[in-house]
């Protein structure tokens, strides 16, 4: 059984996908001014609920947003939830309250917004979801839904694996950092990368657990595999943040990283994109966080009653070693 060493060179350009997704159905936008005393100054009030500070991501996603709603002229409230679902649903019933124009969420799990959704629907207040997904079967709820395809990336870093793995002979033992129990990035990301690695018999994940996407339960859950399993060939990290904090626990194990065990992650934030440069990482499926200005658009126009996509895909693209090299010095975040 041979242990894969060094992660093969590129062997096919990095897929670009731009794409804006019609999905199909277009939302019907009810105009939210009756009942609203928010915008004395004729501007918008968007009310956002963020999921927290846990990553470089989430850095650069609320940057994004405050950036964009100065630029846009909207008056934006920003709460931060500490990664919990009970103070996003505590934030959206303020905002409800307030009689926000907008309310704008990223949802830290995918269940249990039912109930909240419904009394901002009831109180007339449209709802913008960014970055994750909900699982209510009422899409009446939400107005639109704005963020990356977390399936493709994680279906991306498969392949990725799967097309550098075939010189391998023996089993290629993989270890999964999974971002958020429950959360959309962590469930679809998990299912991608899975559908892929099926392809070839020889992947397999050994270990999967949560890293809850932040650089300290990354290091602290690569520490429990490198002790439980002598023989990891590949790191999947759903996040760069997790990966990062990994890199400590493999050096601190005598491990190369890059090298005796191959690292993928998604993001492709700063942080991740140097180590990936640097050969720390091998590959990374980008997610990108800039998602402000889309998130100030589309809560004018479904403020004005116009109607919005029900669906709307951000841009993804991925990097080899190489790659990062030549995006670093222009990288925004
Ligand atoms: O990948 C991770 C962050 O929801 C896409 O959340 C986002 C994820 C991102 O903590 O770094």
């Amino acid at each position: 059984m041979r242990k894969m060493r060094t992660p093969l060179a590129p062997r096919r350009a990095a897929a670009v996908i731009a794409a804006v997704l019609l999905a199909g159905t277009v939302a019907a936008c009810g105009n939210s001014d009756t009942g609203s005393d928010a915008a004395d100054d004729g501007r918008i009030v968007l009310g956002f609920s963020q999921v927290g500070a846990e990553s470089g991501w989430r850095t650069a996603n609320t940057n994004s947003i405050k950036e964009a709603a100065t630029e846009a002229g909207v008056e934006l409230r920003f709460d931060d939830a500490q990664q919990k679902q009970e103070n996003q649903i505590k934030a959206i019933r303020n905002y409800i309250q307030q009689k926000v124009d907008v309310i704008g969420f990223s949802p830290v799990v995918e269940s249990g917004w039912d109930t909240v959704l419904k009394e901002a629907k009831d109180a007339g207040i449209p709802v913008i979801l960014t970055d994750r997904a909900v699982d209510s079967a009422d899409t009446s709820l939400y107005k639109t839904f704005l963020g990356s395809d977390f399936v493709k990336e994680g279906r991306l870093s498969g392949e990725w694996l799967v097309e550098n793995s075939k010189a391998a002979t023996g089993d290629v033992n993989i270890v999964e950092l999974q971002g958020t129990t429950g959360s959309a990035p962590a469930n679809d990301r998990k299912k991608g990368f899975a559908e892929a690695i099926a392809a070839d018999p020889k992947l397999k994940v050994v270990a999967s657990q949560s890293g809850d996407f932040t650089r300290a339960g990354g290091k602290q859950v690569m520490e429990q595999f490198l002790k439980a399993h002598p023989k990891i060939d590949v790191l999947f990290a759903h996040n760069d943040d997790m990966g990062l904090g990994a890199l400590e626990a493999i050096t601190a194990a005598g491990k190369e990283p890059g090298k005796d065990i191959t690292i993928i992650t998604i993001d492709a934030v700063k942080d991740g994109m140097q180590a990936l440069a640097d050969g720390k990482f091998n590959f990374i499926a980008e997610c990108s966080p800039l998602l402000g200005p889309q998130l100030m658009d589309l809560a004018k126009k479904v403020h004005a009653g116009e109607e919005v996509p029900a669906r709307i895909e951000t841009e993804e693209t991925t990097f080899t070693q190489e790659q990062a090299t030549e995006a670093l010095p222009d990288r925004k975040y």
